[in-house]
């Protein structure tokens, strides 16, 4: 029996049956390399793995701005005490009245390449910024609120869309802080006023603001500007949160972005200012102590200081209290000779630029960093402790010197027992001249020139043949 144009069935049929089994062939080839693509993308890296770009930066910085700024610590003419961006709360402001400072919040000086820049020419690695702080505002277009740059203010510029375009473009790792607490939202503290921030009290309807609000809004965080380093949590200390939550949405966090990494302010582990996790059972990544630098190293945990430049977070136009360069400087060199990261802050002004005295203070870290970023950027903990000329880090068979009080003998002591010295410079010298070096029984002298290269911290590399 053949069709009208004279070819027999069988050859029909079995030429469908082929190119049905070539189809079927071709479809689970495209199946199974999607599984493994789709396999390769999810493989579960390891912690190492993940926090190792982070270990390796050791130096950020934090940006906390929103409408706070526009009051800049004073409210109804009368300076409100505290820092600055919890003024809605110091103020005792309501939250009708505050969401007014959304109709003043035009940052017309907001330039994100600009941001950026300023923290990469100071060695900042990456950039932390409060995607919503405590205030409830959000600095980005969220479809889940009006509360926000878009729908609230006269700028209806995102943000965070223009920090992630400008973070790729000069390999700055964007990262973002997010407070779980919400003194705006109705179901979560907003009914506690004026005392938004009592931990006495609970809201019924928190599982509601987390479930229709605070997971939508992560998701669009880290769904719609690209990878995210770091997911900067805050404001745990909330009665209605909990460590179950905690690790809830830690999962959910890193089913969102594998790659990411959480601090301890995700669940309920850290202990005060203090910062550190109470144990390893705590979500979160890293421990985070506040306005406070550890006393010694802690060998095998992951931690990182943040710091204001004055005494406050958010912009307050009369705190002038800044910390010197040299004070900064040698805070960085401290943390990193524990193994820790500095995750320094910048609070902008409502206009959108970095007060003078913050760019100052940048622009000189970045001078020194220019100079002596190796004995910054992976290293680990000091081996000597802490020395009484400075501190020390360490990267392979090399330890960089930070000499704080440069030795008026021209003579610097390292406590280093059986450890022979192969060599000795000055990091600033790009000829990396050798430097006499006697190696004695508990400790290696290093001969240096009279006058220090830095009087902020001059870094000396000794190179060590079997440390
Ligand atoms: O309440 C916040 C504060 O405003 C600021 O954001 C700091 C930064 O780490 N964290 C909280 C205080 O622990």
């Amino acid at each position: 029996m053949r069709d009208k144009h004279g070819r027999h069935w069988i050859v029909i049929g079995v030429t469908a049956l082929a190119t049905l089994l070539a189809l079927l062939g071709l479809l689970t080839m495209s199946c199974s390399r999607n599984m493994q693509s789709s396999a390769t993308a999810t493989k579960q890296l390891t912690k190492d793995e993940r926090m190792a770009w982070w270990r390796d930066a050791r130096f950020g910085m934090f940006i906390h701005w929103g409408l706070y700024a526009v009051p800049a610590g004073t409210y109804n003419g009368k300076r409100v005490d505290g820092i600055g961006e919890w003024i809605m709360n110091n103020g005792k402001i309501p939250v009708k009245e505050y969401e007014k400072y959304a109709e003043q919040f035009n940052p017309i000086g907001f330039n994100a390449d600009q941001w950026v820049h300023m923290a990469k020419n100071a060695g900042m690695k990456y950039i932390v910024i409060t995607s919503k702080h405590h205030d409830g505002f959000c600095l980005w277009d969220s479809k889940v609120t009006n509360y926000d740059i878009m729908d609230a203010t006269p700028f209806k510029r995102d943000i965070l869309r223009e920090l992630s375009v400008a973070c790729k473009r000069q390999g700055v790792k964007l990262c973002f802080y997010h407070s779980i607490m919400d003194w705006h939202h109705p179901d979560a503290q907003a009914p506690f006023y004026p005392n938004y921030n009592d931990t006495s009290k609970s809201n019924p309807n928190f599982d509601r603001y987390v479930e229709t609000y605070l997971n939508p809004q992560i998701a669009e965080l880290l769904t719609n500007y690209g990878p995210i380093g770091v997911l900067w949590f805050d404001g745990e200390w909330i009665k209605d949160w909990t460590e179950p939550k905690g690790k809830d949405m830690y999962a959910y966090v890193r089913h969102l972005q594998p790659k990411i990494i959480l601090n301890n302010r995700v669940g309920k582990g850290r202990k005060g200012m203090e910062g550190l996790s109470k144990s390893d059972e705590y979500a979160g990544d890293f421990g985070t102590p506040e306005q406070q630098i550890p006393a010694t190293g802690l060998p095998g945990v992951d931690w990182e200081t943040c710091m204001t430049i004055n005494d406050t977070w958010g912009y307050k136009e009369y705190d002038q209290n800044w910390k010197s360069t040299e004070e900064l400087i040698r805070n960085l060199a401290d943390i990193a000779s524990k193994g820790g990261n500095f995750l320094l802050n910048v609070g902008p002004t409502p206009e959108g630029l970095f007060p003078t005295p913050i760019e100052r203070r940048l622009e000189e870290i970045g001078k020194w960093m220019a100079v002596n970023r190796e004995s910054i950027y992976g290293t680990t903990a000091s081996p000597i402790g802490r020395p009484e000329w400075g501190r020390c880090t360490a990267k392979g068979n090399k330890l960089y010197l930070h000499i704080f009080r440069w030795p008026a003998d021209g003579k610097l002591d390292v406590p280093l027992a059986g450890v022979q010295a192969s060599k000795a410079y000055l990091l600033a010298d790009k000829k990396h001249a050798g430097l006499p070096v006697s190696s004695g029984q508990d400790k290696i002298t290093i001969s240096v020139p009279q006058a220090a290269p830095d009087s902020i911290d001059s870094v000396v590399v000794l190179v060590t043949n079997n440390r």
